[in-house]
């Protein structure tokens, strides 16, 4: 199982190591074919390379479309050595083996995060890279096929130590990195064409991604865990920027990105300045407010205990006054679209806060998918991207809510849409009141959304709690009466709810006879 190395293609756009590569093969009497530009770059170190266009007798041709797509080579990484007629048909059309294959692709990846045009784009598809990567890997029995320049020092580790051979198990592995390769390639190309095309539909994309960065442990310390990037033009955890702090952990990512992803729908120019404090994927507080730091502190009163070791979102500059609030508290992130100079300073005073800057907020109208794992399969579906602001609202009740209710209803739907099902938010003035989350009966989260409200209250010296005369929002229908019920006890005045319950009459009664405004949204935001 072991091959000898004779010889090797070299074809990279990544040029990392390659000359290096390429004179320690020379060194070892491999013989080595190249193409264009990395023929050029290996001989001019003063290497002895061959051109492929000389072994094929066949120029580049297309501005380089079709330089390796040619027999030659693929009857060289394909054939069978020990195979009676492979060797025939290599003798009859002079195909002489290759071993060792060495290729990187065109960097469609850097070209589409540089935010290169639709032409520039699709020229960047490689072609024959992948054809030749695939050839190799299903010949592993003979050929060893490199795509990374972090496996360069093994092989020619392994070719010292073994007299020019690779083991198979060696090939095996680079086989399976290969296809890991040039699937997350392809899936990269799919995703493109899915955001340029606006398509979230299944049967149109691929669900994949490139291995950013491997964590330490994922959800617990026992388990492992990578960070792979879709490549979605899309401002938040996957495309920020880490100013400060620490590599972020798999459940940081997670949480900031909910975070993140609940502070866009908060555009500065609509709402003024909105924070979202995040702790297990659900927010804790979140409040708009006349400045950033007063979002920041009326979000923060919600649930302060909470707060501790969460994640910050806000929706615009972040500057030192709200730094100087921030950092009294301990947070393990801060997620925002800008910081100031004086802000950075603040924060550089707790070397392990990470802060992340985003250069925006993300479009919370725009397409796109989700997904989760489930034994054997993948769930996929299209982002949440409704939006209240979008509906009519039916209202259902005797009562009109008041101009104030109605946009508390709004705030409070609009949070409700980022918290785990079963939620309840009750909001007031723009502020979360208390939030009830992830309960497996919907008046359960009532309750504890009004508890917290209590505690909230007790913690800031108000002589009550905040869910009194507040708006509710449920962000599925209330089946039964007693979730309101309990939201009215609570002191709600207003309700928001999709509507669509077998009993949506009984629910109605009960608002009438407190005189409660309520109104019917039409759209459910289940979230698990
Ligand atoms: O344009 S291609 O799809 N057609 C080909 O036949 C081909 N052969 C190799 N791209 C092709 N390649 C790619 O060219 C390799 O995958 C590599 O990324 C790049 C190396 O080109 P050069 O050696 O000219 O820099």
């Amino acid at each position: 199982d072991k091959v000898a190395v004779k010889t090797a293609l070299l074809s990279v756009s990544d040029k990392t190591g390659i000359v290096d590569l390429a004179r320690a093969l020379a060194e070892k009497g491999v013989r080595l074919l190249s193409t264009g530009g990395t023929h050029k770059a290996i001989a001019a170190a003063g290497l002895d390379v061959t051109d492929v266009s000389d072994v094929t007798g066949f120029p580049e041709i297309m501005d380089g479309r079709v330089k390796t797509l040619h027999p030659k080579v693929h009857g060289g990484l394909l054939a069978i050595r020990d195979d009676a007629e492979h060797q025939e048909a290599m003798k009859a059309h002079g195909i002489d083996g290759i071993d060792l294959a060495v290729i990187n692709l065109y960097p469609f990846e850097d070209v589409r995060a540089a935010g290169g045009d639709y032409p520039t784009t699709v020229e960047n598809i490689d072609i024959g890279g992948p054809a030749m990567i695939r050839a190799s890997a299903k010949n592993h029995a003979y050929v060893a096929i490199l795509t990374d320049p972090a496996d360069y020092p093994e092989l020619l580790e392994q070719l010292s130590s073994d007299a020019g051979q690779t083991s198979y198990a060696f090939r095996q592995r680079l086989a399976a990195k290969a296809y890991a390769r040039t699937a997350a390639y392809d899936a990269m190309i799919s995703n493109w064409f899915a955001e340029a095309l606006s398509i979230d539909t299944p049967r149109h994309r691929v669900i994949g991604g490139v291995l950013r960065e491997e964590m330490r442990y994922g959800e617990n310390p026992h388990q492992t865990a990578g960070f792979y990037v879709t490549g979605e033009n899309r401002p938040g955890v996957a495309t920020a920027t880490l100013l400060q702090g620490k590599q972020l952990s798999y459940n940081n990512i997670n949480d900031t990105d909910g975070a993140f992803e609940l502070i866009g729908e908060f555009a500065p120019e609509k709402t003024g300045p909105a924070c979202a404090i995040i702790k297990h994927a659900n927010p804790c507080g979140v409040a708009t407010g006349p400045t950033l730091k007063d979002a920041y502190l009326r979000a923060l009163a919600c649930d302060s205990t909470s707060a501790f070791g969460g994640i910050i979102a806000l929706n615009q500059l972040l500057d030192a006054e709200t730094a100087e609030e921030i950092v009294k508290l301990f947070t393990e992130v801060i997620i925002a679209p800008e910081v100031t100079e004086e802000a950075k300073a603040v924060i550089a005073a707790k070397k392990n806060l990470r802060l992340l800057v985003t250069g925006g907020l993300p479009d919370p109208r725009s397409r796109g998918i989700t997904a989760k794992t489930v034994a054997g399969g993948l769930l996929v579906q299209s982002r949440d991207n409704g939006m209240i602001d979008d509906i009519e609202l039916k209202v259902v009740t005797n009562r009109q809510p008041t101009a104030q209710e109605l946009l508390d209803l709004k705030f409070a739907y609009t949070v409700a849409k980022h918290v785990k099902s079963n939620a309840i938010v009750y909001a007031k003035d723009g502020q979360t009141a208390g939030i009830g989350a992830g309960q497996m009966s919907r008046i359960d989260s009532a309750r504890i959304a009004a508890l917290k409200a209590e505690d909230a209250a007790k913690a800031m010296g108000w002589a009550e709690p905040m869910t009194k005369g507040s708006a509710v929002a449920s962000e599925a229908f209330f089946p039964f009466a007693d979730g309101l019920l309990s939201a009215i006890a609570a002191g709600a005045t207003a309700v928001v709810q999709p509507g669509g319950s077998m009993r949506d009459q009984e629910v109605i009664d009960a608002a009438n006879e407190h005189n409660v405004a309520m109104v019917f949204t039409g759209m459910r935001h289940f979230r698990h």
